[in-house]
């Protein structure tokens, strides 16, 4: 079975959802192929805040009344020191550029909603996904649909959205793409668990150990903690779990609850240089992963998304390829600056607690700098400006 269309965007999630519902904005057709089924792509919980810089992209397209709508501003962090709290207000210190705190999940379920209510054309379960031709004047992207039949798309470009095992890098001769990766030489073990919220999103420093709290809706939260990077899931009882994190958030009262998801995430930057090859473009975690730090791998997918989308339109709309030819460029100099930011977080956090990471000289490095947050208002400006994004 044959079609034909403008773009093909592989990848049904943050980057690929976003790119499509902007493209149709643009007036540019596309068509959507995803491998998972809808419900499972719908029920995915992963990041959730949508940084300023986000919000502002979708106000840009006319979409953020839909997709935002009930969800509350992002505006105060914790950061707990030995159990001592301290505030930053993240919109007061960067002239009021908030967030807004966003399941993943529902983001997703948001634009997935959007854009097929508005007729566009998203085939979810594709099998055995391949592009081809990406270095000609006409690629094509093959799949086998849930029917068993293979299908072909034939277009003028494939935005390869499909995260970072999925079938677009990969497509690329390993010698066009200069690869960029680092293993910051921490564990982290995570939860998701059915605990009220915390007031404001937490990280916590201490001696035993990094700790983070995140909300995730109304009725649940991400915890976060920092382990070996080799450690095993089941090293991770659920005694160990909330004595771990009653002890780094200095918070005895914490309660404990049901504990849906657990997972070691991988605290791993990596980057590809060019984000381009021949018609393909690589959006979101298909290009660039980065620490869950600082809360900026959704967020790289919106950016990436959005400076697409307008190099798109110009193409399609004006033949006007100056934009594409600047694509990887302009969205690199975002996730080399993100990179820094969240490796400088990183290090603060995790080094300002564990002195077996890095030895007590940087343990009070680390701790001068984190003091300097809450002591210089420039230094808590320069924080809040790159939280805004
Ligand atoms: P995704 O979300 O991985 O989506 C890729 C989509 O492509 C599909 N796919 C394919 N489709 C067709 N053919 C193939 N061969 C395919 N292979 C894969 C997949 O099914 C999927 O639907 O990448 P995208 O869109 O670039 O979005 C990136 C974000 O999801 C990611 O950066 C964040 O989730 C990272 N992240 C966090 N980011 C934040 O901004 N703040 C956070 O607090 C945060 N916490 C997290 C995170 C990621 C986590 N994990 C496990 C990866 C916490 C966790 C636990």
């Amino acid at each position: 079975m044959r079609i034909s269309t403008q773009v093909v965007v592989v990848g049904a999630g943050p980057a690929g959802l976003s790119l499509a519902n902007l493209l149709r904005r643009a007036d540019v057709d596309c068509v959507v192929v995803e491998r998972q089924g809808r419900s499972h792509v719908e029920g995915r919980q992963r990041a959730g805040v949508l940084d300023y810089a986000g919000t502002r992209v979708f106000e840009e397209w006319g979409l953020a009344d839909a997709l935002l709508a009930g969800m509350p501003a992002d505006r105060m962090l914790e950061i707990r020191v030995d159990g001592e709290p301290h505030f930053l207000d993240v919109p007061a210190l960067s002239d009021g550029r908030a967030g807004r705190i966003i399941p993943q999940q529902v983001l997703v379920a948001r634009l997935i909603d959007i854009f097929v209510k508005g007729g566009g054309d998203l085939r979810f379960d594709a099998d055995e996904v391949a592009l081809h031709g990406l270095d000609g004047a006409r690629p094509k992207v093959t799949y086998r649909g849930p029917d068993g039949a293979v299908h072909e798309i034939a277009c003028d470009y494939v935005a390869g959205c499909d995260g970072y095992h999925g079938v677009s890098r990969t497509s690329v001769p390993a010698e066009a793409m200069t690869v960029f990766s680092y293993d910051h030489g921490i564990g982290w073990f995570t939860v998701l668990a059915d605990v009220p919220p915390p007031r404001h999103p937490l990280l916590a420093v201490s001696s035993h150990g990094f700790a983070a709290q995140f909300p995730r809706g109304p009725a649940a939260s991400r915890f976060y903690l920092e382990c070996a990077p080799d450690e095993a899931l089941d090293e991770w009882s659920d005694e160990r779990i909330w004595t771990q994190l009653r002890l780094r958030l200095g918070d005895e009262a914490l309660p404990a609850g049901p504990i849906g998801e657990r997972t070691v995430v991988e605290m791993r930057s990596f980057v590809v240089d060019p984000m381009r090859y021949g018609r393909l473009f690589l959006v979101g975690d298909a290009a660039h992963i980065i620490t869950p730090m600082g809360g900026k791998g959704m967020n790289l997918a919106v950016a990436d998304a959005n400076v697409l989308a307008h190099a798109l339109r110009a193409a399609v709309h004006d033949g006007d390829e100056d934009r594409l030819a600047a694509y990887s460029a302009t969205c690199l100099r975002k996730v080399w600056s993100h990179q820094e930011f969240s490796r400088w977080l990183t290090e603060m956090t995790h080094e300002a607690g564990n002195a077996a990471l890095a030895g007590t000289f940087r343990r009070e490095l680390a701790r001068a700098r984190l003091g300097r947050l809450f002591t210089s208002d420039a230094a808590a400006r320069a924080f809040a400006d790159l939280m805004a994004g």
